[in-house]
Formats: structure tokens, sequence, C-alpha cells
């Protein structure tokens, strides 16, 4: 063996990467010591590897929930080497230093989200106790001691390590220190939400529990900065859904293109939520969270499910705001379609190619990714899967807190749409009710959408009175109007020379709102004389 350089305590339970990893610390003249499972794992690789209890003189018990925790190993990874009075204790006692701690801990989250039939022993057995210790201690002395929770940070830190420089040897290992207490402080949050959910809940029945007790966060990393240049900001994921329910956007792979901004998160997420609430193959073209272009492809084409046309209607829709917008589909991309997005010229002018900030999908083919990444070197790809919106919970900030709610998961299927005028509406109008139902309930409020043949005309959002934004949506619907539907994602509380009247003098033919207002009468006696067709739903769609 080589001059020693220090002692490193492995003890994981994720042993990827831990044989290269123990080979390299002894390659640079470490002495590597383990727990139980990991010194298996080395020894058996042929790397050099002694046992824990050649620090403790003490055996692993109480089948294993007792192996780490022992002064002669937290002495050693607490003491403080700049201190005489430490060092001298340390020698007092015969205790060696430990320099690095690898540590990862039982997979405590994966068991009880992995199988419903998971024992509340065996639940229990899965919560690390030594693990955590070691870390916490690990990272609190991290001028000295360098911690490691993450197997992708092995080789950097092997590099480190090697390299001798000690000027950034510190500033990583301050760096994983603060890994290090993430990692534990999102491992704790995983156990108070299982056993809260598991009779820790003081006893309140589900419906007026709060909740969510906990909610455990990722830190994934800065952001350049947040809404604006002056405002800093960090993009975290939601660890509460198990491997099966988790998606949407935060978890995406981004495939090409610039760095995500926190916009893009936003808008990202407003396009691909919207564009996953519909069924048959849709495009959503989103600008500063407000869908602005929306287009299903559908029977009446050559090929019911060629997105081009979806996507070619969902830009008409409003080419000026498309322009820098996001473009989400619920379907991969193919080649003709990626072509489609790559050549298609800005309708308002006829020469400009369409600029996009991101594209979103499920999927790519092959083909259809390389020609998108031809498009520009800065277009941000992103492949997603759908957020299971029933399972997880919307957090909103408020000055001094937080709001919680389930997401607003209703669909047209979960509705019943209830005709209230004399008109009925035609089957095709139905179906562009119902289309311009999904889109409305995307639109931040006041919001209002029109709609024909499965393609958004025009909407009005974020108005203080609806009347300004139905007045926005015909503006936008403009000469396609004719023949149209309407969709008010609340009730219309007046309606002659106002919302109504305005959308049944402009060519609109059916309308859908929740009703419930004291006035819903003239709203209907309105429709009866331009013999147009109303619905109502009973469902609201605020969206703030
Ligand atoms: O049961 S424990 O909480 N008691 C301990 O003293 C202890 N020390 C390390 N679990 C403990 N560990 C954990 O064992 C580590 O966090 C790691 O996840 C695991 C590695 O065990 P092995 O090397 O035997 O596979």
């Amino acid at each position: 063996m080589k001059g020693m350089k220090g002692k490193a305590l492995v003890s994981v339970s994720d042993k990827s990467g831990v044989v290269e990893l123990a080979r390299g610390l002894v390659d640079l003249g470490y002495e590597v010591v383990s727990t139980g499972g990991s010194f298996k794992a080395i020894s058996e690789a042929g790397v050099a590897v002694s046992q824990v209890e050649s620090m403790t003189n003490f055996p692993e018990m109480l089948d294993g929930r007792v192996k780490t925790l022992h002064p002669a190993v937290h002495g050693g990874i607490l003491a403080r080497r700049d201190l005489e009075d430490h060092m001298e204790a340390m020698e007092n006692q015969n205790f060696g230093l430990i320099d690095v701690v690898v540590c990862n801990l039982y997979p405590f989250r994966a068991t009880v989200t992995g199988s419903s039939e998971i024992a509340f022993q065996d639940a229990i057995e899965k919560i690390d106790i030594g693990g955590p210790t070691l870390i916490r201690a690990a990272a609190k002395n991290h001028k000295h001691v360098t911690v490691i929770v993450d197997p992708t940070d092995y080789t950097d830190v092997l590099t480190a390590l090697g390299s001798g420089e000690e000027g950034s040897a510190e500033k990583l290992r301050t760096h994983l220190a603060w890994k290090a207490f993430q990692h534990v402080s999102s491992y704790d949050s995983n156990v108070s939400e299982w056993l809260w959910e598991n009779g820790g809940g003081k006893g309140e029945d589900a419906a007026s529990a709060p909740p969510e007790k906990t909610i455990p966060v990722k830190l994934v990393n800065t952001l350049r900065y947040g809404e604006n240049p002056h405002q800093k900001a960090a993009f975290y994921v939601d660890q509460s859904l198990g491997e099966h329910d988790a998606g949407g956007l935060a978890l995406s792979t981004q495939h090409h293109g610039k760095e995500m901004s926190f916009n893009n998160f936003l808008d990202g997420d407003a396009a691909y939520s919207c564009v996953c609430d519909f069924v048959e193959p849709t495009c959503v073209i989103v600008k500063h969270t407000n869908p602005c272009g929306v287009a299903s492809a559908h029977s009446g084409q050559d090929d019911p499910n060629d997105l081009r046309q979806a996507y070619r209607w969902a830009v008409e829709a409003d080419p000026v705001s498309a322009f820098g917008g996001i473009v989400a589909f619920n379907r991969p991309v193919t080649e003709e379609l990626a072509k489609e997005i790559r050549e298609f010229r800005s309708p308002q002018d006829g020469d400009t190619r369409m600029f996009y900030e991101i594209v979103i999908a499920p999927g790519y083919t092959e083909k259809g990714l390389e020609v998108l990444k031809g498009k520009s070197k800065t277009l941000r790809i992103l492949e997603a899967k759908p957020h299971n919106q029933t399972k997880s919970k919307g957090l909103k900030q408020i000055g001094g807190g937080f709001v919680l709610q389930e997401h607003d998961f209703l669909t047209p299927e979960d509705i019943k749409f209830e005709v209230v005028s004399e008109k009925q509406p035609t089957a095709e109008e139905l179906e562009d009710l119902k289309f311009a139902w999904r889109c409305v309930k995307h639109v931040k409020s006041n919001a209002i959408t029109i709609a024909k043949g499965k393609k958004l005309l025009g909407m009005g959002s974020g108005q203080p009175n609806r009347v300004k934004s139905v007045e926005i949506a015909i503006e936008k619907a403009a000469d396609e109007i004719e023949g149209s539907v309407m969709a008010s994602d609340a009730f219309f509380p007046f309606a002659w020379n106002d919302s109504v009247e305005k959308a049944c003098q402009a060519g609109v033919k059916a309308i859908v709102h929740p009703g419930g207002s004291i006035r819903d009468s003239d709203a209907i006696e309105c429709c009866n004389k331009y013999n147009v067709a109303l619905l109502t739903t009973s469902v609201r769609h605020f969206k703030h």
C-alpha cells in the first residue's frame, strides 16, 4: 500500500459505482473502511478494504441497526483538525481520523411507494439512522471532511482529491456538504410524510386532514434568474410522487437547446398541461402562460392523426403571439411534423420562419429529433411524460406562506353539458363547445375562448371584467367567427348589451358557461332571441 493519505468510510445502499470509487480512493493512497454489504461488494471486486469493526472493535448488532453508531467513527469524522485538544482527545482514545465519508441511505421512499403491501415494520426498518448521522457529521465538519451522497459525484471527487489543489477541494467540500444536508432533509420529509399517512396524522380522516403535512422537494439547480434578471431563482422537483405517477415538465428530458429559464418552466408547464388534457392529437402554443393557439387533428382530415394541420392552425390562431412562444404536442414528433415546425413561415408576413423558445412532446422519432435540432441552436427540445394531476397538488405562494389545492383535473368527460336554450347545438357545435371548454380551463381568468372545427380562433384572458375578455376574443376570431362557438370559464353576470349579446351579434352560434348567475335567464332569453344554443356545465374553471 502507498503511504496513507487518509481514511475513507464507505457505507452505501445504492452500490452503483462504489467499486470504482473505492479503487480510485485506494489508488490515491486512502485506506477504505466499510460496513457489511458495502465491504462485501468492494472486497469481492478485489479492492483493498477493511470492516468498520477494525475501527470500533465492535461488531454490527441488532440486525444492522447499529453499524457505525460508535464514538470511534463519529470522533474520527467530527474531530477538528485545527484544535490541539481535539487531536489530543483522539490520540488518548486511540481513534483514527476519517477524511472522506461516502454514504447514501436505505431506499425508504422507493420501498414505501414501490409496494402497497409493504408492512409497517418493514418500512420502519428502512428508516436509516446511522447513515444520516454519518452524513450530517461529515457535512458539519466539511472544512476537513469530504462527504459524498450522490454516485454521480464520484468522478469529480476523485479528480479533486487527486489534484491536490486545496482551494478548489475546499469549495467542492462545501458544495458537497450542502448537497448532503439536502439529501438528509428530503429523506426525513419522506419518512415524516409516510408516517403522517400511516397513523401519525392525529387520527383525522382523509377528508378533514390537511392535504399535505410536508412536501418533499429536491433542489435541482439554481436558475440564471427569475421572472426578471434582478430576481434570483432556483428549480426544484416534487418528490411526493412514486415512479409510476411522476411526470410533467419538471421531470422532462432536454434533448437540445439553451438552458431552461424560470419563465421557460412556467410557460412550458402551461403548454404541456394544456395539451395533455386533449385526447385527440393536438398542438398547443403558449405565450406568457396562456394558450394563444390550440388545434386538434380530426376525422375531417385525410389522415386524422396528422398533427401538421393542427400545428398550422395553432399558429394561425394568433401568429403574432405564437412567435417566440412554446409549442407542445400530445403525440410524438415525427420527421414530417419536425420539418413543418422548422420551415413554417409566419402567416403574418409569409417570409419569416416561425421562432420558438421550446418544443415539448411525449417523444420524438430519431429523424424528427434530428430535423428539429437543425431549426436553431437555441431551441429547447423537451421530452416529458404527462403529469398525473390527480395524484399531486398545486402550490402557490402568498406573502408569508403558501396555499395548496388539488389540481383542476376535470375535463369535459367528467362534466354534464346541459342545453338551456330553445336552440339545440348541432353535433359539430357540441364537439367544438367541448374543445373550447378544454381550452378555457387553461386560460387565465376572466377567460373566454372562441373555436370552430377544433381550432381556437380567439381567446381573451386575464381581464378583470368578462365583457372585455369577450371583446378581445371576438376581435381575434375576426373573419372566421361566423358559425363558431364560445366558452366562458365562469358565468356571465350580464347578457344584454354585454358578453352574451356581443357574441351572438358577432356570429357565435353556441355558447357554454357554468351558469349560476342571478341573471342566467337573461342569457337564455338573449340566446333565444338570436337563435343561439346556450349550454351550462355547473362547473367553473377559474385560473389565477
Ligand atoms: O441501521 S442503521 O441506521 N444503523 C447504522 O449504524 C448505520 N450505518 C450505516 N444503518 C446504517 N447505515 C446505512 O447502511 C447506510 O446509510 C447505508 O445506506 C447502509 C449500508 O449498509 P451496507 O454497507 O451493510 O450495505
